[in-house]
């Protein structure tokens, strides 16, 4: 039954309503900051927009630019969310395939985040983001914080990851909030852009961009002595704006980055160092697994690609055919 004293949509009464467009600043899973000049609006979403996108965690992210139309309460209702330019995405954690979270959109630099001790580097983690970054043409790149952890029985292999990726192309920070090396190379690299920083949990995310941006004040967790693992602090994606200009976003620790929206046959194309190799492979389709005639796999016998990325590449590969359920670990 329609309510007769309800204005038919598009009258007078609807179209008098005031909108404002703005960029979304915080988005906890049921509330999104919507930041229009001065003002940051909280904001709801339609119904309608979850419907249409089912297949993410979330119909907004940080980064967003959307339309709202403003309540009387001083609240607004999100009712439209302009195209993306770009998003870092994974595969949600939990048991549903294919459910897809995005981490931000419309950025210019995703940094992935490791720590050298407590918890110690994650290869897969940074491979898998890297693929993720490179499928969506990110710029990524890695830093390898908690210098001051360093002891000289991790050195080389602390090393090798560095000029590995700082070969393939990747910027690669080394810092220490606690004695202040490469913070200056980090704010820099962080200047007049958007940027989002993404890890595990407790490698220091937020503490690095507190030691940037004096006055972000983001909450800091303790590394669990007995797990070695961080605690969840930071619970929701927030971009801050920075004063050197730009805009970064602390995200939520994760503790796998799984990949979507991949097939296995174009998994070759985003390990960058692959991808001079690929026209030369016999079959167009080739995954560079058991395939004959594989340049690739060639490439790898001849050292110009390393064991350790091919076999990361292998590893994300059969992940891929297993549909993904046992990832990033
Ligand atoms: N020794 C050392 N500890 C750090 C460093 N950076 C962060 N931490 C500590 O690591 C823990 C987790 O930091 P946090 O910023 O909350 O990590 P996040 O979960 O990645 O945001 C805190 O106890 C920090 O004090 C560092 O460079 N060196
Ligand atoms: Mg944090
Ligand atoms: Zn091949």
């Amino acid at each position: 039954m329609s309510d007769p004293l309800a204005p038919p949509p598009g009258s007078p009464a609807d179209t008098a309503a005031t909108f404002l467009e703005g960029l979304v600043i915080r988005a906890t899973g049921s509330w999104y900051d919507v930041q229009a000049g001065e003002q940051v609006i909280p904001s709801k979403v339609r119904g309608r927009f979850r419907l249409e996108e089912s297949e993410t965690t979330s119909p907004v992210v940080v980064g967003d630019r959307v339309t709202i139309r403003l309540n009387e309460d001083g609240t607004g209702l999100i009712t439209e969310i302009h195209p993306r330019r770009n998003e870092l995405k994974r595969r949600a954690a939990g048991r549903r395939v294919g459910l897809v979270h995005v981490l931000a959109a419309n950025i210019d630099a995703a940094w992935v985040v490791q720590s050298i001790r407590l918890p110690k580097i994650n290869p897969g983690f940074i491979d898998r983001f890297l693929v993720m970054a490179e499928r969506d043409e990110l710029p990524a790149g890695i830093v390898f914080n908690k210098l001051d952890l360093m002891k000289p029985a991790d050195r080389d292999a602390v090393f090798f990851l560095r000029d590995l990726y700082a070969g393939l192309g990747y910027p690669v920070l080394m810092t220490s909030v606690k004695t202040g090396e490469g913070l200056d190379a980090f704010a820099a690299a962080l200047r007049g852009r958007v940027s989002v920083v993404a890890g595990p949990s407790g490698v220091g995310k937020s503490s690095l961009l507190n030691a940037v941006e004096p006055g972000l004040n983001l909450r800091i967790g303790e590394v669990s002595r007995k797990t070695k693992k961080g605690r969840h602090t930071t619970t929701y994606a927030a971009l801050y704006p920075l004063s050197s200009g730009g805009f970064v976003v602390d995200t939520p620790g994760l503790r796998e980055f799984g990949l979507v929206d991949l097939e296995p046959a174009e998994l070759g194309h985003y390990f960058v160092e692959f991808r001079p190799f690929l026209p030369a492979c016999h079959f167009p389709d080739c995954t560079h697994d058991h395939e004959p005639g594989c340049a690739v796999k060639e490439a790898v016998a001849r050292d110009e690609i390393t064991p350790e990325r091919y076999e990361s590449y292998l590893n994300i590969l059969y992940s891929l055919h297993l549909g993904e359920k046992d990832v990033g670990r």
